[in-house]
């Protein structure tokens, strides 16, 4: 339900003053991602008539195939943040190492992670589309700022959350004082509050994943998928499959409306598919805030220690008791 017109920047002014550097700062980062989030939207609204859909004909650091749109949305990322004043570092799931802003100056406290442009695979067919967003301080001077000041755990990030391109433009986020969301006013061009506060069911009645791996899964894994398609009224099973191919879609499903995602680890993959910092963190802490649970299966998200920048990790997301459960099942305690 839309709350009173209430502009991110006037709810930030009025709800955010203890952000470490303060309530303007949280403003203008959020405002900039916001503004990437307006590039993007109307990229992706003319993309298939502007040549700008398919591949590069390259890959990245994944080793996955570049679409042209994975480039424009971290091209625009990267020209946006860099500006912002308050950056010292980028990272990208699109570049192999990270940008470290020449000196940026006193307010230059802020490392920003991201994936510019999550569910890439629904490009070409007007799917959902998401970008996720993770923002740590810096801990060392700018002139000695490199790669391993980015590699932090989940616990230590101050903002995180998502931008998400569907039927309309949301920009969710937390910064550890609840998860609220926003949608894009096509008229006034202004993030609008329409999810104050949101908090998650402690169960639900959905789950997404892609169940074509059903077969590299570990057995409590698969166990676990059974679990969820028996009859049973008193967990209001069987669940119902959605699955959109875009992990913020998904995750945005669940967080208003509860269930579970899952990209766990597979036999010959235990570290399953999603990256650490710029996925899983992110989206853990903003379901978390939101009264849900983020795990590999065997441990919380937010307190894996992160070694790599592009480390992946298995992600197990969503209401509180159907993430115990998978956890049980995935434990081999089900
Ligand atoms: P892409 O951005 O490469 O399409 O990956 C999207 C994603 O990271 C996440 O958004 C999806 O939930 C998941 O991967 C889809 O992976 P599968 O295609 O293996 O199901």
């Amino acid at each position: 339900m839309a709350q009173q017109a209430l502009t991110l920047e006037r709810f930030i002014s009025l709800n955010q003053p203890t952000f470490p550097g303060g309530a303007s700062v949280l403003t203008g980062l959020l405002s900039q991602i916001g503004l990437v989030g307006k590039y993007l939207a109307h990229d992706l609204r003319r993309a298939a008539l502007l040549d700008i859909l398919g591949t590069t004909g390259t890959t990245n650091v994944q080793g996955e195939t570049v679409k042209k749109l994975d480039e424009i949305a971290n091209e625009t990322f990267v020209r946006l943040l860099q500006q912002n004043g308050q950056v010292c570092a980028l990272a990208s799931e699109e570049m192999e190492q990270p940008i470290i802003l020449p000196r940026s100056g006193a307010q230059g406290a802020y490392m920003v992670l991201f994936d510019p442009l999550d569910g890439s695979s629904n490009t070409d067919v007007n799917m959902p589309l998401g970008s996720i967003f993770s923002i740590v301080m810096k801990q060392r001077p700018d002139d000695v700022l490199s790669e391993s000041d980015l590699v932090r755990k989940g616990t230590e990030q101050v903002a995180a959350g998502y931008l998400l391109f569907g039927a309309s433009t949301m920009l969710v986020f937390t910064t550890g004082q609840g998860v609220h969301g926003f949608t894009l006013d096509p008229e006034s061009g202004d993030y609008l509050l329409s999810h104050k506060a949101i908090t998650m069911p402690a169960r639900g009645k959905v789950y997404a994943a892609n169940e074509g791996n059903y077969q590299k899964w570990p057995c409590g894994t698969q166990k676990y998928f059974d679990y969820l398609k028996v009859k049973d009224k008193a967990t209001g099973r069987p669940y119902s499959g959605r699955y959109s191919g875009c992990l913020v879609a998904d995750v945005h499903r669940i967080l208003l409306g509860g269930g579970i995602y899952l990209y766990p680890g597979e036999l010959d993959k235990p570290e399953g598919k999603l990256r650490l910092l710029y996925e899983a963190n992110p989206l853990a802490w903003v379901v978390e805030q939101a009264g849900g649970r983020a795990s590999t299966g065997t441990m919380r998200i937010l307190d894996v220690e992160a070694k790599q920048l592009h480390q992946r990790v298995p992600l197990i997301i969503g209401s509180m008791d159907d993430v115990l459960e998978a956890e049980r099942h995935i434990q081999g305690q089900a």
